[in-house]
């Protein structure tokens, strides 16, 4: 089967209208966008998405943030696009992430107890398999 990854556009880039643009940098590597939806996150899926990070100072100003506003659902797919995508998004800190990327291009540090960094990718077959049935189930 070729590789899938859950891809998250948070509420930043839903709200700064920035849909359009990270999708087209997907499908212009050469991805293949299989699902695609507009969705309001629920706690529960929260809980289950960011479960490796419950417990961190930044758990909960994360969890707040994902809840504050739409988020846009993707799976694509392709060989290497866990890793392709990663490399498309760029670190998490948008204020270092490289240009080029995503975050590096995108984003900005707010001063905020979270980092608003438009989108999650996700970082293994198996965080990709889980993911897709929380948010695609
Ligand atoms: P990534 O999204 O790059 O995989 P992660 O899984 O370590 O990063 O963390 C999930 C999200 O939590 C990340 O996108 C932004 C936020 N976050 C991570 N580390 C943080 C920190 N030290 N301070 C504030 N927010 C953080
Ligand atoms: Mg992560």
């Amino acid at each position: 089967m070729t590789e899938r990854t859950l891809i998250l556009v948070k509420p930043d880039g839903v709200a700064r209208g920035l849909t359009g643009e990270i999708l087209r940098r997907v499908e212009a590597k050469g991805y293949r966008v299989t699902a695609l939806s507009q969705m309001q996150a629920t706690q529960e899926q929260l809980a289950a998405h960011y479960a490796e990070h419950e417990g961190k100072p930044f758990y909960a100003p994360l969890v707040d943030f994902m809840l504050s506003g739409p988020i846009v659902g993707i799976v694509a797919e392709g060989d290497r696009v866990i890793e392709g995508f990663r490399a498309l998004a760029g670190s998490t800190e948008p204020t270092t992430a490289s240009p080029g990327t995503i975050r590096g291009d995108l984003g900005r540090d707010w001063g905020e107890k979270v980092q608003k960094n438009l989108v999650h990718g996700s970082d293994s077959v198996e965080s990709a398999e889980r993911e897709i049935g929380i948010w695609f189930g």
